[in-house]
């Protein structure tokens, strides 16, 4: 009988684990799908018109009234690629100058990528040098290198929630798949991305499914086997250990390896 109650929680652990894992996987991907459509309006509308057919106001209406299609991102914007010997021409123009993440003038680098577009919720890194994060600058460099949809490590974003960014590169010119790196870079024009805020967003999700109160869900990027990092849960040791499922996600950045871990909140 205790044997029988066993692999009965057991077998409840894995259905409930796997349940949230493709839940938060796909939630993810639609978030994904829908910021790769943002990149290419973007493109569309930013750079394939001239004079540009959008601005601050039609990019913050749209994504205001997108949102539902991104449920795990707290918020999207646009950074655009500026050379140093184009930025006084760019903050006359903008009418500000470019700032720090942490809102200090922009001392001179070779190139920043200042936001121009923000969705409303994030209206806060308006103006603000993208490339003055490590997270956000190590994300750029390997998005436009790539030319793929790159995540960040969990680390905590500016809303001071426990999150990753996604960003995707926005290029000048169509550029073929096998692209070399050097051609991706010259043809950068900028990036679409947005903060998934993984700690109240994710929070919410789980909320809403049965079963949520007798189960410890925690996720991780296990990029670094030897050091997962916590990305969503708390990090405190478990005491007697009790029947454990660990699934594998998929968040799309082949570069990068999560997974989630489903315990029970006390023994069964
Ligand atoms: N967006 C929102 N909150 C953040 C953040 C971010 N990055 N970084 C830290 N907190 C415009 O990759 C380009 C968004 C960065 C995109």
């Amino acid at each position: 009988l205790r044997h029988n109650a066993l692999v009965k929680a057991e077998e409840g652990i894995v259905c409930m684990c796997e349940e949230r894992a493709r839940m938060l996987q796909d939630q993810f991907a639609v978030s994904v799908n829908h910021v790769h459509a943002l990149a290419i309006l973007v493109a569309t509308f930013h750079y394939e018109k001239q004079p540009p057919a959008l601005d601050q106001d039609t990019f913050a209406d749209y994504t205001a009234r997108t949102s539902f299609e991104r449920p795990l991102l707290s918020g999207v914007a646009y950074a655009q690629r500026v050379m140093h010997a184009d930025r006084e021409t760019f903050e006359r123009q903008q009418g500000w100058i470019i700032k720090t993440m942490k809102h200090e003038p922009s001392p001179a680098q070779d190139e920043y990528a200042p936001v121009i577009y923000s969705q409303e919720t994030v209206s806060y890194i308006e103006g603000l040098d993208m490339m003055s994060g490590e997270e956000d600058r190590e994300n750029i460099l390997r998005s436009r290198a790539t030319g793929k949809a790159v995540l960040t490590r969990p680390f905590r974003l500016m809303s001071n929630h426990l999150g990753v960014v996604l960003t995707f590169p926005v290029y000048l010119v169509d550029l073929p798949p096998d692209a070399k790196v050097e051609d991706r870079v010259a043809a950068t024009a900028g990036y679409l991305g947005g903060a998934f805020d993984v700690e109240s967003l994710v929070e919410n999700l789980l909320r809403q499914l049965a079963g949520n109160q007798e189960l410890v869900v925690n996720v991780y990027d296990v990029t670094n086997r030897s050091n997962p990092l916590v990305m969503y849960g708390s990090e405190v040791p478990l005491g007697a250990p009790s029947p454990s499922h660990t699934c594998t996600l998929d968040f799309g950045d082949p570069f990068r390896n999560h997974h989630m871990i489903c315990r029970y909140r006390s023994k069964p």
